[in-house]
């Protein structure tokens, strides 16, 4: 069975006051997302390892084979903007208590989760992705990683939040100012009650 595009789940719309524009969701779910989807769907037709996997097996399996970087790439990308579209909200920025707990113990404070979160996100080189992940150990972690690549695939834990920081996602927002954008998700956009239900699901 072929993937899919998953809709969103709120309308183009629907987070242009919180900083993300309708145009930059179309793009981005309509052409940016289906292209990966519609890509994946293609190696899979002609590939017979990779047929009835799931797409977390795909991601896995094609993870650091240079003779899959193409299907790895492609994979990671539909993986990852299926969690992108979840971790946002017209209504975001708003730590539960919970989680804000969590992230105090195991950075020191809110703000130094979001420096460290910030620093990430500036900091991936290119085209890539900033991550809250819930590591092995029991703690929250920030890591970063380049093009498609994920804490699935690197096994660095459990995706709490993953912010997309290739140009396409904030270049019509923010232009070149991947800081801004960066700081706008961790304080309206960021869907923080997402991120507490999958902790709390661990
Ligand atoms: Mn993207």
């Amino acid at each position: 069975m072929a993937f899919e595009l998953p809709p969103l789940p709120y309308d183009t719309s629907a987070l242009a006051g919180a900083g993300m524009c309708q145009e930059t969701l179309e793009l981005h779910h309509g052409k940016h997302h289906q292209a990966y989807v519609t890509a994946l769907n293609g190696f899979v037709e002609k590939d017979p390892k990779l047929q009835g996997k799931s797409l977390e097996e795909i991601v896995k399996l094609s993870y650091g084979q240079s003779d899959m970087a193409p299907v790895f790439n492609n994979a990671g990308q539909h993986w990852n903007h299926i969690l992108f579209w979840k971790n946002l909200s017209a209504n975001g920025g708003k730590l539960p208590g919970k989680l804000e707990s969590k992230i105090t113990q195991d950075f020191g404070s809110v703000q130094a989760f979001k420096d460290a979160f910030k620093t990430a996100a500036t900091t991936q080189f290119g085209s890539g992705w900033a991550w809250l992940v819930l590591a092995a150990d029991g703690k929250l972690k920030i890591t970063k990683t380049p093009n498609g690549s994920n804490p699935l695939a690197t096994g660095e834990g459990k995706a709490l939040l993953g912010l997309d920081v290739w140009e396409h996602s904030y270049y019509l927002d923010f232009r070149n100012r991947r800081p801004d954008y960066t700081q706008n998700f961790l304080d309206k956009l960021a869907n923080y009650e997402f991120a507490e239900a999958e902790l709390s699901a661990a």
